[in-house]
């Protein structure tokens, strides 16, 4: 995870440099993780847990407050998460991917295609975002970019239509993975609501199961309103997972803590540039050392 290096670059620098743990050092290091974009209930309980091990375990180095930092935020990264993507034992395994327009969602699905292909799978990609005609476009450009198949309709029909036939396909077709792309705006937020719950609904009726992963696409450069979007997309739809994209754009990788403490959604991949390779899968303790450089 090479490129997290500097996004806690702040926060490192309070715990570098051998200074003496004090109160001074706390008060800069809280104020540094809240300015990394992380929520002030890790903050709180974190700084809480280092004062009390500085005095109770006599800590009295900031590299070893450091090493103990790193190991709270792991343990909230971790708890109750499930990191790894899933994939169902029946093919084809379904991912359904939504977020707010613009956030990178056709990108993030042109990344999984491609790094799924290369992996041996057969990929169907569905473009299930009819609201304008070049989302379409865009998603069938990557799609014979990457050499993966792709169902899609006209601009306007109905989306739910789309992933059935791509459902269709991919069985009579044997293909291993189903991803389906989404509007990220429609006219209004209860028609995107409603129409991700029917496609849903439509890839119950045709596997017996929901789809393998919902993944919700957030913008690491959006901080706070970020997790306001996954807060009003959780209560319409069941998000399995986060991509978390354009973390490349950001000094704050406190987003990635706030968004798991504040949702209880583990982050699955993250996006780190606009090309097809710059994807990776989301590993807690790799990230963490990361954040320290
Ligand atoms: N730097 C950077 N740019 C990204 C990343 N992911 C996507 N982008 C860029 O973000 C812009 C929007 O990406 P899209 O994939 O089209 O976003 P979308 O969510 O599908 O947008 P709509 O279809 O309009 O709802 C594009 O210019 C992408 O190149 C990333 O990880 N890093
Ligand atoms: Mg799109």
């Amino acid at each position: 995870m090479r490129f997290f290096k500097g996004l806690f670059q702040k926060v490192d620098q309070v715990l570098t440099g051998r200074r003496p743990v004090d109160d001074e050092l706390f008060d800069d290091l809280e104020e540094a993780l809240i300015q990394a974009d992380v929520n002030i209930h890790t903050t709180m309980a974190v700084v809480n847990d280092l004062r009390d091990a500085s005095r109770k375990e006599r800590i009295n180095d900031s590299d070893a407050i450091k090493e103990r930092l790193k190991d709270d935020l792991v343990k909230v990264l971790t708890a109750n998460a499930d990191e790894h993507l899933r994939w169902s034992p029946s093919p084809p395994t379904v991912y359904l991917v939504v977020g707010v327009n613009g956030v990178g969602k056709t990108t993030s699905i042109a990344k999984m295609a491609a790094r799924f292909k290369s992996q041996g799978k057969k990929v169907m990609l569905a473009a299930a975002d009819t609201f304008r005609a070049a989302a379409i476009d865009q998603l069938e450009i990557w799609a014979n970019r990457t050499g993966v198949d792709i169902i899609k309709q006209r601009e306007g029909a109905d989306p739910a239509a789309v992933v059935y036939d791509a459902l269709q396909a991919a069985k009579s077709r044997g293909a291993d993975i189903v991803i389906c792309d989404t509007a990220g705006r429609l006219h209004t937020k209860k028609n995107l609501m409603e129409e991700l719950k029917k496609i849903g609904r439509v890839v119950e009726r045709e596997l017996g199961r929901e789809p393998d992963e919902v993944l919700l696409v957030l913008d690491a450069t959006c901080g706070q309103n970020a997790v306001s979007q996954a807060r009003e997309f959780k209560e319409a739809v069941p998000i399995t997972g986060i991509i978390l994209a354009k973390l490349d754009g950001t000094a704050k990788g406190g987003i990635v803590i706030t968004l798991k403490d504040e949702l209880g959604i583990p982050i699955k991949l993250v996006g780190t540039g606009e090309k097809c390779e710059d994807i990776d899968e989301f590993d807690s303790r790799d990230f963490v050392s990361a954040l320290f450089g």
